[in-house]
């Protein structure tokens, strides 16, 4: 019979996090009622950008948000459906999103949570098809919280949960716990269902790919132009140079790199001295997933990203992510480089 091609145990997200809960004695449900505010999100999300072509959603809002980009309609509308979701779960108290100038402080003083996101990453590649995602973080706030955006200003270390979601043909969804594995969803649209496909992600230890925006090159520091020149060099790599893979849309090229392994850079230079990635929802909540499934991120001075703290809720910083072994390498060309 082809009762043994059927999968009988699926974990759906909704399980997965009941299990969750259930190994912390201590747990209120407080995170999973939060992560299914997050599931929501997602699932509301990806449903407009499936349909934004079809309904022609793509073109520009007309209205400008603070870092000066284009709004496209789907960044507003994608920012209002986050903030929306996560006030409605009455479990965060804080919220900081790309899209807001400001932190966004809810009507529950006893929510014990704070998320930080960027609900449309990589959107101005939105018309071209190419795919974008929501890179997001929980914080759980301390006994000593205030209630205002300096309770945001945390390393990556003290993430309890992060992730992204890549919204392709279908929708996936990646997320890691403070100290877990990291694993991925993928969203089954005819049930909205988010599935456990890829359980326990590992990056491979090393992959002769990188991925970084060689149009900035005349801008890089000394150490990072050494380190491209050495990725090409045949001699220098078994007699074949690396591949160059780069999309321009992080979670797209983050989720390349998590799944075969090499390096995704976008470097601090002379025009952007303090890089381009903000550390809050871009950087931190990535370093996280990428060290919870065994690789390395580092900022532009070589720090352990998860360590550094913001100073501003909006600060950038240079970031190296990837393979274990691949990372490793840009450190070593650093510290010979400072030799
Ligand atoms: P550049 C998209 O605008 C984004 O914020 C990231 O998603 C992406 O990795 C990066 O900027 C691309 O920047 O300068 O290479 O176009």
């Amino acid at each position: 019979s082809g009762s043994e091609y059927i999968n009988t145990d699926i974990v759906t997200l909704t399980r997965f996090l009941t299990e969750e809960q259930a190994r912390h004695k201590e747990a209120t449900g407080d995170f999973t009622l939060l992560c299914h505010a997050l599931q929501f999100a997602f699932k509301q999300i990806a449903y407009y950008i499936r349909r934004a072509t079809l309904i022609n959603l793509t073109g520009l809002a007309g209205s400008v948000n603070e870092t000066g980009d284009d709004q496209k309609k789907l960044d507003v509308i994608s920012n209002d459906l986050f903030i929306a979701a996560m006030r409605s779960s009455g479990r965060v108290r804080l919220l900081v999103s790309e899209e807001e100038e400001e932190a966004i402080i809810f009507d529950h003083p006893d929510a014990r949570y704070a998320v930080v996101c960027d609900p449309i990453d990589g959107s101005s590649n939105l018309d071209a098809g190419v795919s974008v995602g929501t890179i997001f973080g929980i914080y759980k706030l301390s006994d000593a919280a205030t209630g205002t955006k300096e309770d945001m200003l945390k390393p990556g270390t003290e993430l309890v949960a992060s992730g992204f979601t890549m919204y392709g043909a279908s929708a996936m969804l990646v997320i890691t716990m403070k100290g877990g594995n990291v694993n991925g969803f993928t969203l089954d649209n005819a049930l909205g269902e988010f599935i456990l496909t890829h359980p326990n992600m590992r990056i491979p230890k090393s992959r002769a790919i990188y991925s970084v925006n060689e149009g900035n090159s005349c801008y890089w520091e000394e150490p990072v132009k050494k380190w491209v020149e050495s990725l090409k060099d045949p001699e220098a790599n078994g007699g074949k140079p690396y591949s160059a893979r780069y999309i321009g849309s992080m979670v797209a090229d983050a989720y390349r790199t998590l799944l075969y392994g090499g390096i995704f850079a976008y470097p601090a230079d002379k025009k952007s001295p303090k890089g381009k990635l903000r550390i809050l929802y871009e950087c931190a909540p990535m370093a996280q997933v990428f060290e919870n499934a065994g690789g390395q991120a580092v900022d532009s001075n070589m720090r352990r990203m998860i360590d550094v703290v913001p100073e501003h809720i909006h600060d950038r910083s240079g970031i190296f992510l990837g393979s274990y072994d691949e990372v490793q390498k840009v450190i070593d060309i650093h510290k010979k480089h400072a030799a």
